[in-house]
C-alpha cells in the first residue's frame, strides 16, 4: 500500500535529517570525560550542557588528553563553518576548503579512528539546533510537491507543511536522539494531526442498542457490495451476529452477488426481486434482526438509479425507513482527490458518519486516505486492502503513520 508515497517520504526524511545534521552544533562533552549522565526520558528536561552552567559548575573532565581538550571547548559561532564529521559541508564550503589528504599510515588511521570515536560520543551526548526558515525551505518545498503529487488535498498538504515548519523552525532545541528520530517525530505529529481519530466499530456496536443499522452507499463499482461482505465477516469474527440486506435492487446480478458472498460467509441475506423498492428490503432486514435478536444489519445499496435526483430520492427514503445508526460512504482510494471531492459532496447532500476507502492495495499514492477524514470531518473507518474477505483493515491513524514512515513493527 502507498508504496510510491512511502518511497518519496523516505527521500524527504533523509534530506530533512541532513538539514538538521548540517545545522546542529555539538555542545556535549565526551562521555568518558563527563560525570555519568542519564539519558533523559522523552519530554524530560534535558541535562544542562557545560556552557549553559555558570563557569564553576562546569564539570571537570577527569583526565582529558590534549586532543580531547580541543573537543571540549564549547563551540564558538565561528565553528559553525568548520566542516564536522556529521555536518555535511554547505555547498559553498565543499571541495576547495579541503586539500587532498595523503594516504594515512597505520598509526594515523588509528588516531583518526580514536578521534572519530570521541566525536561520536560527543554527538550522542548533546546537540543544539536552531533552524531558520531558509534552512528548511527547499526540503519543505520538496515535501509539498511529494504530498501534492500523491494526491493529498491542497489544504491538508498545507497543514502538514505548516505543522512541520512550526515544529522545526525558530525553536531552540537541544537533542540527543538522531536527526532522523527528530524528523520521524515531526512527520508523525504532522500526519496524526490530519488523519483524525479512526472509528472503533466493534466498540460502537457494544455500546449501542441492537440491532445496529449500517447503510453502505457510494459510487458504482467502488466496492460497496464487497465491503458489505468483508465487514460482515469482520463483525462475525468479532463475535457479533449479522444480517445483510440486498439493497441493490437496481443492477442486474447484484442480489446474486451478495447472496454468493453471504453464503460463503454463513451470513443470512434478506432479498427481494430485482427492481423492487430497496427501502422495503432493508426494512425487512431490520425487522428480521429485531425478531432474531441479531446485533447488526448491513445494508447494501445501488450506486446508480436512473439519474442522480432519483438516487437521492431513493437514499432519502431508505434513510427515513431504515433510520440507520451509521451511514458509511464507500469510495476507492485509487480515485485520489476525486474520492475526497465526491465524499465531501455526498456528506453535504445525504450525510455520512464514516468513510470506507477500498482498493488501498492498488493505490501507490495514499492521498485520499490521508486527506479524506480531515477534509470531511468524518472518520475513515476501514481500508479495503484486496479482494479476499479478510482484506479489510480497520483504519488507525497510528497504523497508517507507522506504515508511511516505515516504523511499523515487523
Ligand atoms: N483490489 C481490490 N479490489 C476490490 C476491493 N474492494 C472491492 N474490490 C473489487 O472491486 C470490484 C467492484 O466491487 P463491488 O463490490 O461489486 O462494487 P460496488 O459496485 O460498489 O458494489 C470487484 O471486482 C471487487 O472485487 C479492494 O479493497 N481491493
Ligand atoms: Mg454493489
Amino acid at each position: 500500500m502507498f508504496e510510491g508515497l512511502k518511497g518519496k517520504l523516505a527521500g524527504v526524511r533523509s534530506r530533512l535529517g541532513g538539514v538538521i545534521s548540517e545545522n546542529a552544533e555539538e555542545t556535549g562533552i565526551p562521555v568518558e570525560a563527563a560525570p555519568p549522565i542519564e539519558a533523559p526520558l522523552q519530554g524530560a528536561p534535558v541535562e544542562p550542557s557545560p556552557q549553559a552552567l555558570p563557569a564553576e559548575e562546569v564539570p571537570e573532565p577527569s583526565s582529558p588528553s590534549s586532543s580531547d581538550k580541543t573537543e571540549l571547548l564549547p563551540p564558538e559561532p565561528a565553528k559553525r563553518s568548520r566542516p564536522g564529521i556529521f555536518r555535511r559541508p554547505k555547498a559553498d564550503e565543499r571541495a576547495p576548503a579541503e586539500p587532498p589528504t595523503p594516504a594515512p599510515d597505520a598509526e594515523n588511521a588509528t588516531e583518526q579512528k580514536a578521534g572519530l570515536l570521541t566525536k561520536l560520543k560527543v554527538l550522542v551526548t548533546d546537540r543544539e539546533l536552531i533552524l531558520k526558515e531558509d534552512d528548511v525551505r527547499e526540503v519543505l518545498d520538496e515535501l509539498e510537491i511529494v504530498l501534492l503529487e500523491s494526491d493529498v488535498a491542497l489544504p491538508v498538504t498545507e497543514e502538514i507543511i505548516d505543522h512541520v515548519r512550526r515544529d522545526l523552525v525558530g525553536r531552540h532545541r537541544k537533542f540527543r536522539e538522531s536527526p532522523d528520530e527528530i524528523v520521524i517525530e515531526t512527520l508523525r505529529d504532522a500526519l496524526l494531526e490530519v488523519l483524525g481519530e479512526g472509528f472503533d466499530l466493534p466498540g460502537y456496536i457494544r455500546g449501542h442498542e441492537r440491532p445496529v443499522r449500517i447503510l453502505f452507499t457510494g459510487v458504482n463499482g467502488t466496492g460497496k457490495t464487497t465491503t458489505v461482505a468483508k465487514v460482515g465477516a469482520y463483525l462475525k469474527r468479532e463475535g457479533f451476529s449479522v444480517v445483510i440486506a440486498a439493497g441493490d435492487t437496481f443492477r442486474a446480478g447484484a442480489i446474486e452477488q451478495i447472496d454468493i458472498h453471504a453464503e460463503r460467509l454463513g451470513i443470512r441475506v434478506i432479498q427481494h426481486k430485482q427492481g423492487g423498492d430497496p427501502s422495503a428490503v432493508i426494512y425487512d432486514a431490520v425487522e428480521y434482526a429485531r425478531a432474531h435478536g441479531l446485533d447488526v444489519v448491513l445494508a447494501d445499496t445501488a450506486g446508480r438509479f436512473h439519474n442522480k435526483q432519483n438516487l437521492m430520492n431513493q437514499l432519502g427514503k431508505i434513510r427515513r425507513v431504515m433510520k440507520p445508526d451509521l451511514v458509511f460512504y464507500v469510495d476507492e482510494a485509487i480515485a485520489g482527490n476525486d474520492a475526497v471531492v465526491r465524499a465531501e459532496e455526498f456528506d453535504k447532500t445525504v450525510g455520512a458518519d464514516g468513510i470506507v476507502l477500498t482498493k488501498a492495495d492498488m493505490d501507490p499514492k495514499g492521498g485520499a486516505a490521508i486527506s479524506i477524514a480531515h477534509t470531511i470531518g468524518k472518520p475513515l473507518v476501514f481500508l479495503g486492502t484486496g479482494q479476499g474477505y479478510d482484506d479489510l483493515a480497520p483504519f488507525t491513524p497510528e497504523g497508517m503513520v507507522a506504515d508511511l514512515l516505515g516504523t511499523a513493527e515487523a
